[in-house]
């Protein structure tokens, strides 16, 4: 190749690496499979070693980070990255509409809103398009040049498209880490011994405070735009909805939460709505902005005193508060594993009253030195189970003890470190913990009733038996009466021994019955998930389920054929050939056919045997006859995927009443909307 053809080829591929960049980690619809982009990369990487003067600050290939740097550059900010005023009510919010329709005329104003995320503010400076430098927020005027680990987030483009890239665009915008990725990444850092971050907040900061870029390259960070600072070139833009629209265009990813709405009652009702979505968003977010769409208006409305007149951040109540610990109790799951739990003063948090908070593992304890009598930060996020974050030191008291000098009494905590019991608190087996596992485990197996019991009861459970009634209170009794010891033993229930129970009238009985009748008629994917087998939730039960079309298969599957089903895994698969290697858990699946527990036969999965294979749904709003869980079982047996918020590529909308922003997102993009008939008539055809 020529000089010029190189160039041309280099640039070719970068163009198109971007592309197909952005449909992956911004627009979540690839076009073409990994392996494609990997020939890609591959191909433009051999021609940046072959020939270093082709190699660009935006080419893809530098997303991976380089050499650690002595320290950060500090970096001036062009215009103020300024923060914003924050309102708590809506008397706040109707007072902020006041002062700004003293300046704007009109009686109703229009307001762009979005999530306020709770990351870090990030500026990007384009020049002729190119992503030339990028810096923290810092005190507002001059914060940190972090160049080198902007470069590694996937989903900021290194170069900006379209047919109105400017010469010059500061955009400012969050950097987070979604709760999922958040979730993993602690998970790494329990299984290396490695210090858990407290929230994706702090774990979105320690990962961007990186002089080492390749770290950051290793953890999955998101970023959403928002606003921009100073411009030149720019297109000429009435709104800030305008400008928004116009980041997007360049593929500058935003948030999919964003809306333009009328009024102090817009702005309220907004609110709520992503105050309802909040729980369920990927991402913790602490309260919406709202900004006066008109930037003739902003212009107008200006600053005071550091924030501007224009904008204001409506905040939700905290995930995070400060209680005290009144005791550790040790709890024991389904599969053994022993997990500290510490009992709160009562504390309302992230919207509801939490009394008891995770506290993971024995190491995570130590390591947080958590101990009974401690002020302690309890998180609540999303539909996480509440944890405590860290202890308050400067809380805690200290033991005067005679005879030393003052330095080693500071050193004298008033209360005793906890300790993990050697044996089980409920069955008194041995406790064991595996070398380099965080994870203490009871060796009772099912002799150990608190294990038979969770057995028990995520047996019956919704997701799996579906037997209505049979609660945790009830499977507590059954076991400790001794009536029911595996699973097989609910179907000989009879109503004499159930009315024998304390605070079971005949009528409960009676309907509890039929639902255990009723539960004989199930799927294979409920049944192989009800066995409880450990690593093996709902998912990987559909999978196995549509994968070996029958128990038996599955039953005598060894490691190798349960590899070759998609998502299962070393760890997943040893599981299962150790759950069905228990003579015990054969007879018991014996035991349940011989009493009649049935499903029908179900199609082996290949890959295109059903009518909507390939067709993505989202749910939005209540059915009138279907439970969400029903909707979605029953579109995915049909082969769709069921996902949870509207993009370009979902293909139908399912509605029903109260549906919310999905609807609103579904109809701007000219998705399809149905009805739950509609839906039903698509399954049918
Ligand atoms: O998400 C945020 N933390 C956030 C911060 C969102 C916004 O729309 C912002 C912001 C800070 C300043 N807008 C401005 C003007």
């Amino acid at each position: 190749m020529s000089g010029s053809d190189l160039i041309a080829r280099a640039a070719a591929l970068r163009e198109q690496l971007e592309y197909h960049n952005h449909r992956y980690y911004v627009l979540d619809d690839p076009q073409v499979p990994d392996s494609e982009y990997d020939r890609l990369f591959a191909e433009l990487q051999q021609l940046e070693q072959q020939h270093p003067s082709l190699l660009t600050a935006d080419s893809p290939t530098q997303r991976v980070g380089g050499s650690p740097l002595p320290e950060f550059q500090p970096f001036s900010h062009r215009t103020p990255m300024l923060s914003l005023n924050n309102a708590f009510s809506d008397e706040d919010i109707e007072a902020f509409d006041r002062r700004v329709r003293e300046v704007v005329a009109g009686d109703v104003v229009e307001y762009e809103v979005g999530p306020k995320f709770d990351g870090l503010a990030i500026s990007l400076v384009y020049v002729d398009g190119v992503l030339s430098q990028a810096a923290t927020r810092g005190d507002g005027y001059s914060g940190e040049d972090v160049t080198a680990n902007i470069r590694t987030i996937r989903s900021i483009p290194l170069r900006l498209e379209g047919p109105r890239v400017p010469a010059f665009v500061e955009v400012r915008g969050e950097v987070l880490m979604l709760r999922a990725d958040f979730e993993r990444l602690n998970q790494e850092q329990d299984a290396k011994g490695e210090k858990r971050f407290a929230n994706p907040r702090n774990a979105a900061a320690g990962s961007l405070r990186q002089l080492d870029s390749r770290i950051t390259a290793s953890r999955r960070l998101a970023f959403f735009a928002y606003n921009i600072g100073s411009a030149e070139g720019e297109p000429l833009l009435r709104s800030q909805s305008e400008l928004m629209d116009w980041l997007g265009e360049m593929r500058l990813p935003l948030c999919q939460q964003r809306s333009v709405v009328k009024g102090v009652q817009g702005l309220l009702d907004y609110y709520a709505d992503i105050g309802r979505q909040r729980p369920g968003l990927p991402f913790d977010i602490d309260g919406v902005v709202y900004k006066v769409n008109s930037l003739a208006a902003q212009q107008e409305l200006g600053f005071v005193s550091r924030a501007p007149r224009f904008a204001i951040a409506h905040k939700y109540p905290a995930e995070e508060a400060l209680t005290t610990v009144e005791a550790i109790d040790v709890q024991v799951g389904r599969t053994g594993a022993l997990t500290p739990v510490a009992r709160l003063k009562p504390v309302f948090v992230g919207g509801v009253t939490v009394t008891n908070a995770t506290l993971h593992n024995q190491d995570e304890i130590q390591r947080k030195d958590v101990r009974v009598g401690d002020t302690v930060i309890v998180r609540r996020a999303g539909d996480v189970i509440p944890e405590v974050v860290g202890i308050v030191p400067e809380r805690r008291p200290y033991r005067q003890v005679p005879g030393k000098d003052l330095f080693d009494q500071a050193q004298e905590p008033e209360f005793a470190p906890f300790e993990m019991p050697k044996t089980c608190p409920v069955c008194g087996s041995h406790v064991v913990k595996e070398e380099g596992e965080a994870i203490s485990r009871c060796t009772g197996g099912l002799f150990c009733s608190a294990q038979r019991k969770q057995a028990l009861w995520h047996f019956a459970s919704r997701k799996a038996m579906d037997i209505d009634g049979l609660g945790e209170k009830l499977v507590e009794q059954l076991v400790d009466e001794g009536i029911v010891r595996t699973p097989a033993d609910m179907y000989k229930l009879g109503l004499a021994k159930l009315t024998a129970l304390e605070r079971m009238a005949e009528k409960s009985a009676g309907n509890l019955l039929a639902a255990i009748e009723a539960s004989k008629n199930t799927t294979l994917p409920r049944f192989v998930y009800a066995l409880g087998i450990r690593n093996v939730g709902e998912a990987t039960a559909k999978d196995l389920a549509r994968h070996f079309g029958d128990i038996d298969a599955l039953i005598h599957a060894d490691v190798e054929q349960l590899l070759a089903v998609a998502d299962v895994g070393p760890v997943v698969a040893q599981s299962i050939v150790d759950f069905f290697a228990e003579a015990h858990n054969v007879e018991v699946i014996e035991q349940l056919r011989a009493a009649g527990v049935n499903w029908p036969a179900i199609e082996k999965l290949s890959s295109s045997n059903t009518k909507l294979s390939g067709k993505t749904f989202v749910l939005t709003g209540t059915l009138p006859t279907l439970s969400r869980d029903d909707a979605k079982a029953r579109l995915e047996t049909a082969g769709a995927k069921v996902a949870g918020s509207v993009s370009k590529k979902t293909d139908y909308v399912v509605a029903g009443t109260e549906a919310g922003s999905k609807l609103v997102k579904a109809q701007e993009l000219g998705i399809p909307v149905l009805d739950e008939a509609q839906m039903l008539e698509l399954l049918l055809e």
